[in-house]
């Protein structure tokens, strides 16, 4: 066997034009097992590889600069090129790179951070977050809610109530309680997911389920009650907590309707169930408040975060836990048997300190909610005049299209035409990045974003819908 190609030599060049792509393509496809990737298919494509970023820009080891509409995964808040975020990790990393916060011992960031996560989180009455479990990722943030709130049972005398209610398409991450609180078909296919006693209702997603001519509101409430119709199925006495994300992201950004919400909050306190907010996409500005569930004006009893709290620079999530777990775990728990070595990192927090400060500094959240989201909003409007676009919505700096045949009546595409991968195609193509959800097409951009970089953006998707209409024409699907 011929061990160099085996072992070949690192790629170290850093300059995007001293790379050589096809090199590193190769290298790649030998080595690296991505994360959802057929990796048949990626070894005859090539992946794209992605050598510098700025602002709300990517640039690929091609040169080809990209407008970065998903913010990297979701989680490039503050954009791309933030110096004092590098100086953030360079100077803790200088001081203390690492110590743990097991053995009754804690460190200043960590310390400080959850301080100020516990300030962001707004409060009413006797109700609110002042404290916080530290993670390195939404997933592992999951697996520590669907811990704790078997935990908290458990210390509340009702060991029984252990099943999780979530939704179908609901995405709560990757692990093996994250992958099963999540509602996704083709991850619960594979590795005998769901794990025992986790259960999904239906998503609120109008577009699709609605009955004929139901309003959003009455849509919105019924949507609501599945969750009750399904406490009342297992029996109340048996559910430990109702998970969700305030509006699905890699679902294919669901907007739930007003009603929804205030509905969830009635049905899980007339059946004393926890509530879990699921703000790894949504909070730190992206709904235009620090968490979400001040916009939809709910009160959950645990708020899973990672990806915006340092926007993305370095790995950190967590779980604000609430005072109603909080006191029984501290008042009654003694030891809780759970926590990972990175819990509380010095860095990561290091990192998400100079993040909040410089989001609070930038008024990022206010932005969002008072500027460049509304303007987001009067623009993707004005696509739903386009003949590929059923429906177009935004909720703060997420937002969503669907690309249906027929507009009047709502017909989809048949799903094997791939028409959401078709526009992404030609988003990458002209130099935007994109993402399709079946038909869907999303963003999520950078909330540093300037009225004039939404119309550069809203440029470019008009020009990539266009493009996906005369391929369909010229391919005989359209009309
Ligand atoms: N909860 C939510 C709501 C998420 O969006 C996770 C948990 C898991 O976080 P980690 O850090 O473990 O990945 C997420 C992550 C997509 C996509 O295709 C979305 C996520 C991750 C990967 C892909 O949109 N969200």
């Amino acid at each position: 066997m011929n061990t160099s190609t085996l072992f070949a030599p690192p790629v170290l060049a850093r300059r995007a034009e001293a790379h050589d792509t096809k090199a590193i393509q190769a290298l790649d496809s030998a080595h690296f097992i991505h994360p959802f990737t057929d990796h048949g298919d990626l070894a005859t494509r090539g992946a794209r590889v992605m050598t510098r970023a700025d602002g709300i820009y990517v640039w690929d080891s091609e040169g080809k600069k990209i407008l970065d509409g998903m913010s990297g995964l979701w989680c490039v808040n503050a954009g791309y090129g933030r110096k004092e975020l590098a100086d953030a990790a360079y100077q803790q990393m200088m001081a203390l790179p690492f110590y743990n916060s097991f053995f009754q011992t804690t460190n200043v960031p960590a310390v400080q951070l959850a301080a100020k996560l516990a300030s962001l989180a707004p409060k009413a009455g006797d109700w609110g977050f002042n404290h916080v479990f530290f993670s390195s990722s939404g997933s592992e943030s999951n697996d520590t809610n669907v811990r704790m709130a078997r935990r908290y049972w458990d210390l509340m005398g009702q060991p029984q109530r252990k099943i999780i209610i979530s939704r179908h398409n609901a995405y709560h991450g990757s692990t093996m309680a994250g992958a099963s609180l999540g509602g996704m078909s083709g991850m619960h296919a594979q590795g005998d997911l769901p794990i025992p006693n986790i259960t999904h209702i239906d998503q609120p997603y109008h577009f699709e389920n609605a009955l004929p001519g139901e309003s959003r509101a009455d849509f919105g409430v019924r949507a609501a009650r599945w969750l009750e119709l399904k406490i009342l199925e297992v029996g109340p006495e048996n559910v430990a907590a109702f998970i969700a994300e305030p509006v699905q992201g890699a679902g294919g950004v669901i907007i739930p309707p007003e009603t929804y919400w205030p509905e969830i909050q009635r049905i899980v306190d007339q059946y004393g169930i926890l509530l879990i907010s699921d703000e790894v996409i949504c909070a730190f500005g992206r709904l235009g408040h620090w968490f979400a569930y001040e916009k939809f004006g709910y009160r959950p009893d645990l708020v899973t975060f990672a990806k915006g709290v340092t926007s993305g620079y370095i790995p950190l999530g967590g779980v604000m836990v609430g005072g109603r777990v909080a006191q029984v775990l501290i008042d009654k728990g003694g030891e809780f048997n759970h926590g990972y070595t990175y819990s509380g990192h010095p860095v990561a927090c290091a990192v998400a300190l100079a993040n909040l400060e410089l989001m609070e500094r930038e008024n990022l959240p206010g932005r969002v909610r008072d500027d460049i989201g509304p303007y987001l909003a009067e623009q993707f409007e004005t696509l739903k005049a386009h003949p590929l676009v059923g429906e177009a919505e935004t909720c703060g700096f997420v937002a969503g299209l669907v690309l249906v045949k027929d507009k009047a009546s709502r017909t989809p595409f048949d799903g094997d035409l791939a028409v959401g991968m078709k526009c992404r195609a030609h988003c990458f193509k002209n130099g935007l990045i994109m993402r399709a959800v079946g038909d869907r097409m999303i963003i999520a951009p950078p909330l540093t974003m300037t009225r004039a970089q939404i119309d550069e953006m809203m440029g470019l998707i008009r020009r990539c819908l266009d493009a996906t209409l005369e391929q369909l024409k010229a391919e005989g699907l359209w009309g």
